[in-house]
């Protein structure tokens, strides 16, 4: 019997996060209740869907509701719910213990955990070592920020050898002996600046992942970024700078000086990507897998929709769907990874961030700007002055039309919002689908 056994637990947010871990205190004879502040008719199907299994769900929360004053002997936090807001408040001034639903995972979890982190590049690093370790027959799964959540899947955990774990920084935070035996660190950049009132603040919660670990594991880190001393044994690894053990020599992925791998032998693109796929080798190599068994899964992976996704090309310009690049730092590699006269369509959420510092590259690189969505005129202002800039408003249909009138044969038109999505669309994957959709009806 797991300690949770009969014990009154709030899951804080009805979401992946929240329903999987629901589930799987539930299948521990928890007594469960989710905690949502959402709409009780946006949750309805979810309600009767959990109900009937046993889990009960209260939405549309007043602070005070009388489900806050319940009795709990255990809080379990979403990973999208800020610690600041009152709904997390309250349980925090009752001193209730509190976890985040990374923590409850691991504490069931049966195999070692593979903790890949950074700005950008994690779900396609995650899925590369997915797809690499399987093939080299080292059994695994891939969970967490990339979804399914981490508790949907750590029931699987007895039969794999390792866990594959794509981890946020939102995850972090509330982690206490999560503990990964190799963690896999790709970069850090701005992001998340809605969250977090400073970058420190979300660096402080990002390297939580090296916290536990011990002088056994492995941490496979970005050879340029700037790392508190790690107890860890260390691989490190940069496109831009030749030292690491991993670097990029023309094209080629060196090991400390030995040819491995040329980006043209695989479908990825760009420096970035370079990055990814010196890091998914870091972790066969401490695994102790030879360069020959882990190169053709590399070699066949395609890359993800909505990363620089190729559309079609319409009058001579290709049209790139970028959605998920949702910080300045993805618009960047992005951008470096162009060689072609680009019409950049960015904006969306205001997440605070400070776009001048695109303004040399955007300008360098650029024919023209579209912007969009909640940001539109703030980006305008700080680009117009540099190259024209064309404005949508609240309009994807209009910013392609914009885009497609501004394109010259040769261009490309790169769809790469430098934002999150959530003040026009459900999220990143229904904004690129939006604009596919309108890219694939456009007039050849
Ligand atoms: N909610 C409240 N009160 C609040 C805020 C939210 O009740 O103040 C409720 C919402 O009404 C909703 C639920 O909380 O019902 C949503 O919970 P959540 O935001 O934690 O989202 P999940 O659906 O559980 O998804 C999370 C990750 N989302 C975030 O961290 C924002 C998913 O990552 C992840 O795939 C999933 O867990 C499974 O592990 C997505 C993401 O955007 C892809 N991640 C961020 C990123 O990559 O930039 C960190």
């Amino acid at each position: 019997n797991s300690s949770y056994a009969n014990k009154s637990i709030a899951v804080l947010g009805a979401g992946e996060s929240g329903e999987a871990a629901a589930r799987l205190l539930h299948q521990e004879k928890a007594m469960v209740t989710i905690l949502d502040t959402a709409e009780e008719n946006k949750l309805r199907k979810k309600i009767d869907a959990l109900g009937a299994e046993g889990i009960r769900v209260i939405a549309d929360l007043a602070a005070e509701h009388e489900s806050l004053h319940g009795h709990y002997d255990y809080v379990i936090l979403s990973p999208g719910i800020d610690p600041a807001v009152p709904l997390v408040q309250h349980f925090i001034k009752r001193r209730i213990e509190m976890i985040g639903e990374l923590e409850l995972a691991f504490e069931m979890c049966k195999c070692p955990i593979i903790g890949i982190t950074g700005t950008n590049g994690k779900t396609t690093t995650t899925q590369l070592v997915e797809k690499m370790l399987n093939a080299c027959g080292v059994k695994t799964v891939a969970s967490g920020n990339i979804g399914p959540a981490f508790s949907a899947k750590v029931n699987e955990s007895s039969h794999l050898d390792v866990m594959t774990l794509e981890v946020s920084s939102f995850q972090l935070e509330s982690i206490r002996r999560f503990h990964c035996q190799t963690s896999v660190w790709l970069g850090f950049a701005a992001d998340h600046l809605d969250r977090y009132r400073s970058m420190d603040e979300y660096y402080v919660a990002k390297i939580r992942i090296f916290e536990n670990q011990t002088e056994d594991d492995w941490a496979i880190v970005n050879y340029r970024d700037k790392l508190p001393a790690l107890k860890a044994k260390k691989i490190t690894f940069s496109a831009y700078v030749p030292d690491g053990d991993f670097s990029l020599r023309e094209g080629v992925i060196h090991f400390r000086g030995e040819r491995v791998l040329a980006m043209s032998e695989t479908n990825l693109r760009g420096s970035h990507n370079a990055e990814n796929l010196m890091a998914t080798l870091g972790v066969g190599f401490v695994r102790g897998l030879s360069f020959a068994q882990m190169l053709p899964p590399l070699r066949e992976y395609k890359p993800l929709p909505h990363r620089c996704e190729i559309l079609r090309t319409v009058n001579g310009a290709e049209w790139v769907n970028d959605s998920k690049g949702t910080n300045p730092d993805s618009v960047e590699k992005a951008l470096h990874s162009e060689t072609r006269p680009v019409v950049l369509i960015a904006g969306g959420k205001d997440k605070g961030f400070e776009y001048d510092l695109l303004t040399d590259l955007v300008a360098a690189r650029c024919r023209s700007v579209v912007v969009m969505g909640e940001m539109a005129d703030r980006i305008e202002a700080i680009w117009k002055s540099r190259l024209p800039v064309a404005n949508a408003g609240r309009s994807l249909e209009k910013a392609v039309e914009l885009a497609h009138a501004a394109a010259q044969p040769g261009d490309v038109v790169l769809f790469s919002p430098g934002t999150s999505s959530f003040d026009m669309f459900k999220n990143y994957a229904d904004r690129g689908n939006q604009f596919r959709a309108l890219v694939q009806a456009l007039p050849s």
